[in-house]
């Protein structure tokens, strides 16, 4: 269908952009989207009237860009679907060298732990050579390691360790844009009208060429006197956003891809993958947008007009493999024990971090049918409604039932959801949750339990992110010196500058610092993760919460997810059985029927609830005896009698 001026809101609604678009607007004002249903007649035009007709005019045109809802997709099993993930951030995981930088090495040493914990692929954020503006996320050599990490030869006993050990590896491939300081960007700034010059966005002028903002706040872009060009970075002004409308872009992409293929890697988690594509010409972005979502143009690049067709491009191109790899991973039997090496997977996996996208666009770029992705990350679970990351708030579990039913309503068949929750990006969800309390340790364990019974019996992938195994929690830092984030520096410098005050800022800043996750791994009671001096100060004084002391301790959440993991290994039911919710309605309490037989069960508040009746006679597997009340942040896995 064309959209116009004319159409109506439940026309929007029913286009899959349409939908997630209206929906996330309403979900930051904190309605629901039924809330919505009750406008459906009115006309978009009328909209103008409070939104702008910039707003309705470039809604309009994504629409008519995208195509409409895609069909059903097939359902066909894929090793993934089966898989457990973990993310390491190798900077804080494990310093063989005591340099204060984890590197592969201290990865290598740990993989019999990650073997025992049961995870089923890694996935490593980026360990290539970079100048750590961003940590990583800014690459300067595709093709080396960062010298603090290790070596080539050091990820090649990487890969072969983890395969060793039934264990497939991932890597983070972030080519949205490159590190300044890439071959590609010094030639470009070199000459502007050279044949790298069109690798990146650089434009003449008196001032910046659009009113972009970059998400490491102020513009995005950049002046370079040495060539007399603006350059477009939507992160920090040292990652320069590639210019994938330029076909030679796209074939390095895809070069660096099966390069890594080639040395084993079993695919790649794709950072901000879907901001690839952005309009033609680089229109100026709508003002109200840019207030309502902080971030001005993103709607001239978070669905650009090419974006499907450029991950095809790169899932034919780069992904899809043409030699037999280096090693192969070998198959790890439902009882854990190892088999023989399996063939290559055709097609190494493709995750795609997609910032922005809800549900149904995600469908466009993720469903089987799509071959695009394989399966994105949906951050719409990550701040309870009306909320975003730097408001100091509790997070309402309820909303995490809220978010799954309505994932299981609007899906369709060849969706397949990732599920997670925490990452690098992120202050950890147990403390979002327990909001303070989580310095009691009954608590800290029992809503660490209550997300690993979550994660690992919802329908989906799950992606553990290091630490939640040992229920790590916030780092409570005490000013901005000991953080290293540029997001977090720049977030604290730009608030003062728009007259926050040095305490208001600070508060804004601790409460969404990504610095959160990325302190060191905490392995020993005293530290752990190097001899030397951490990059990053972090440490967790409650005592107990170390993973040498939860692996000491049988009812501590390391085993709790040892055994969940174990279960889930053996249990198809589990992995891929149908989910039927029960009682959805009842507050504070998820419950849940997987595949006709299990039955899980969790109260998502900190006080006791009366237990419903199951929906079967059942039998516990995992979890206390039960009784007639469900204790603070109880959680439980049962099987039909
Ligand atoms: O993050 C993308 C991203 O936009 C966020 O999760 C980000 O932390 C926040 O929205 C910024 O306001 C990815 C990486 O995961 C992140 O670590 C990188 O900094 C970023 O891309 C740039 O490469």
């Amino acid at each position: 269908m064309e959209f116009t001026r004319a159409s109506r809101l439940r026309d929007i609604l029913a286009h899959p952009l349409g939908s997630d678009i209206v929906r996330q607007l309403a979900r930051q004002m904190g309605r629901s989207p039924r809330w919505l249903t009750t406008f459906g007649g009115i006309r978009i035009s009328w909209l103008a009237r409070f939104l702008g007709s910039d707003v309705v005019d470039s809604l309009v045109t994504l629409l008519n860009s995208h195509p409409d809802r895609p069909g059903p997709g097939p359902e066909v099993k894929q090793w993934w679907q089966d898989a457990v993930f973990y993310q390491i951030y190798p900077r804080s995981f494990a310093d063989s060298d005591g340099d204060g930088i984890g590197d592969l090495r201290g990865i290598i040493d740990r993989l019999d732990y990650l073997a025992e914990l049961g995870v089923d692929c890694l996935w490593l954020s980026p360990i290539f050579d970079s100048p750590n503006e961003d940590m990583g996320y800014d690459i300067r050599n595709y093709r080396a390691i960062m010298s603090e990490m290790g070596t080539l030869e050091d990820a090649d006993a990487l890969i072969d360790g983890c395969h060793e050990r039934g264990m497939r590896i991932i890597l983070d491939l972030v080519v949205n844009h490159t590190s300044a300081e890439h071959p590609w960007a010094r030639a470009a700034a070199a000459d502007p009208d050279g044949p790298y010059g069109d690798y990146y966005f650089l434009r003449q002028g008196q001032r910046e060429p659009n009113n972009w903002r970059s998400f490491f706040s102020g513009p995005a872009w950049r002046y370079l006197p040495e060539t007399d060009r603006w350059v477009l970075h939507l992160f920090a002004p040292g990652q320069w956003d590639l210019n994938w409308d330029n076909p030679a872009v796209r074939g390095e992409a895809a070069d660096i891809v099966s390069w890594w293929l080639d040395r084993g890697v079993d695919g790649f988690r794709l950072d901000v993958i879907n901001l690839i594509s952005k309009s033609p010409g680089l229109p100026e972005g709508s003002e109200i947008i840019g207030e309502l979502l902080q971030f001005t143009g993103i709607e001239h690049y978070f669905f650009g007009p090419k974006l499907h067709d450029y991950l095809v491009e790169l899932r034919r191109n780069g992904f899809t493999r043409r030699r037999p790899p280096r090693t192969t991973v070998r198959h790890r039997h439902t009882d854990g024990t190892l088999g023989d090496r399996l063939p290559p997977d055709p097609v190494g996996i493709m995750v795609g971090e997609a910032i922005g996208i809800g549900v149904e666009s995600g469908a466009l770029l993720a469903r089987s049918n799509q071959a695009a992705l394989d399966l994105l990350f949906n951050f719409d679970v990550l701040e309870s409604p009306g909320h975003s990351r730097f408001d100091t708030y509790t997070y309402d579990p309820n909303y995490l039932k809220e978010y799954y039913l309505d994932y299981a309503q609007r899906s369709g068949p060849g969706d397949w959801l990732a599920v997670f929750w925490d990452n690098h990006d992120n202050p950890r969800m147990l403390s979002k949750i327990a909001g303070g309390a989580e310095s009691d340790p009954a608590i800290r364990t029992a809503v660490g339990k209550l997300l690993a019974t979550l994660q690992l019996t919802m329908r989906g992938t799950p992606f553990l992110y290091q630490g939640q195994e040992i229920a790590a929690i916030n780092q409570p830092f005490s000013s901005m010196s000991e953080l290293r984030d540029i997001e977090s520096i720049n977030r604290y410098r730009a608030l003062l500058e728009q007259g926050w005050s040095p305490q208001q800022g600070w508060e804004s800043v601790l409460a969404g610092t990504r610095d959160h996750a990325r302190v060191p791994m905490q392995w020993e009671p005293d530290g752990g993760f190097t001899t030397g001096t951490p990059w990053l100060a972090g440490c967790d004084e409650a005592p107990g919460f170390s993973v040498a002391e939860q692996y000491a301790n049988h009812d501590s959440v390391w085993w709790w997810y040892h055994a969940l993991i174990a279960l889930r290994r053996r249990t198809e039911d589990l992995r891929s059985g149908d989910l039927r919710f029960h009682l959805p309605r009842r507050r504070h309490y998820l419950a849940y029927v997987r595949g006709g037989r299990y039955f899980i069960e969790m109260n998502l508040s900190g006080r006791m609830q009366p237990r419903p009746k199951p929906p079967f006679e059942c039998d516990l597997i995992l979890g206390p005896p039960r009784n007639s009340h469900l204790a603070p942040y109880e959680s439980s896995v049962s099987c039909r009698r």
